[in-house]
């Protein structure tokens, strides 16, 4: 029976990239009525140093923002990471299954470490063995995420085959990246060629699921492009990532192909074409901010959610985690 599992990392307010390229599609897993199940990798985020009066709101914020975008906690399982203790004792597991190479090849490591790679944290290195136990204690097999996370699933894969030839099992199953949409990569809105992101330092460069409409249109006004106009089709959008980007967002937010907007829209100025995709962009993000928002009015009952998955999820990984520890050769005698 197919199951899902993804994850987004508490580490700061949720942008546009995460929800179109991550939340949006967890929630249309969830109603085509697959097994889900979604977390706030707290464990993951602490891999930079996250201030815990922060880490605990941003939690909440990023359940709460789950919730408002239709993620149902009665269909789909929803906790935190941590609150599920197989997550850490299978990445430890796994930390001595992956090979010190194959984590120094990971480009995020590398984009994130950059020149300082002797003063990050052990758990930097160590997080796409994490992020493949986050998988594999519940023998998810379809994992929806962001183009960015590709080389982690492979490694994930890697891991699971590595796993199975060391211990001479079929256990661990082959993991599928569902990667689709329009908006797989959504970039920078300064920069076409950088992706959106959490953790850059401009403001401007991201549209954050807590800004109201005004900072929408705002950031859109003064997104980047180039002084074209949009062509008529999209082999016209080569080389022009600023240009790309804002058809692809519009796409995936009005659930249209890029071609088919680049037809909508073939000759218009950024003029014409930037105030509608402010206007769709609000359309569709406002309903959820202002659901996030009175549901942050209450964190008792936003714990008591993320308590009750962590109980669903536990009760799923425990037996895994039991199996994996016979085949490993550790005695359970409590
Ligand atoms: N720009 C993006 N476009 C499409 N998908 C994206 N995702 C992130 N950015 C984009 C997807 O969102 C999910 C959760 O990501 P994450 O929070 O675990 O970590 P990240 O990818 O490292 O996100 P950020 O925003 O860049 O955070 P920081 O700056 O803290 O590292 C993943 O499925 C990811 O692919």
């Amino acid at each position: 029976k197919p199951r899902i599992f993804s994850g987004i990392q508490p580490s700061g307010g949720l942008t546009l990239g995460n929800y179109l390229g991550a939340l949006k599609r967890f929630v249309e897993k969830q109603d085509e009525g697959i097994e889900t199940i979604y977390c706030l990798v707290d464990l993951h985020a602490i891999t930079v140093w996250q201030d815990p009066e922060r880490l605990r709101q941003q939690t909440r914020e990023g359940a709460a923002a789950f919730i408002a975008a239709g993620i149902d906690p009665k269909r789909s399982i929803l906790f935190n990471q941590s609150q599920v203790t197989a997550h850490a004792e299978l990445g430890w597991i796994f930390n001595c299954i992956a090979r010190m190479g194959w984590m120094s090849r990971m480009t995020q490591f590398k984009d994130k470490a950059g020149k300082n790679s002797e003063n990050v944290s052990l758990g930097l290195f160590a997080y796409p063995s994490l992020m493949a136990a986050d998988i594999l204690a519940y023998h998810a097999t379809m994992v929806p995420v962001g183009d960015d996370q590709k080389q982690h699933l492979e490694l994930c894969r890697d891991i699971a085959i590595k796993f199975n030839n060391d211990y001479k099992v079929d256990f661990f199953p082959v993991v599928e990246p569902l990667i689709e949409g329009a908006a797989t990569r959504v970039m920078s809105l300064r920069d076409g060629t950088k992706k959106m992101s959490k953790s850059d330092p401009s403001d401007q460069s991201r549209i954050n699921l807590t800004d109201d409409a005004d900072m929408i249109a705002q950031k859109i006004r003064k997104a980047k492009t180039d002084p074209e106009p949009l062509p008529e089709t999209l082999e016209g959008l080569k080389d022009r990532p600023e240009a790309k980007n804002l058809v692809n967002i519009y796409a995936a937010l009005a659930g249209m192909t890029p071609e088919a907007v680049v037809a909508e829209y073939a000759g218009a100025q950024f003029g014409t074409f930037k105030p509608k995709l402010a206007e769709l962009s609000v359309a569709k993000l406002s309903p959820i901010t202002t659901e996030m928002n009175r549901l942050m009015k209450d964190p008792a009952e936003i714990d008591r959610i993320l308590g009750q998955g962590a109980e669903r999820a536990d009760a799923i990984a425990q037996p895994i985690l039991a199996q994996v520890k016979d085949i490993v050769g550790m005695i359970r005698s409590r």
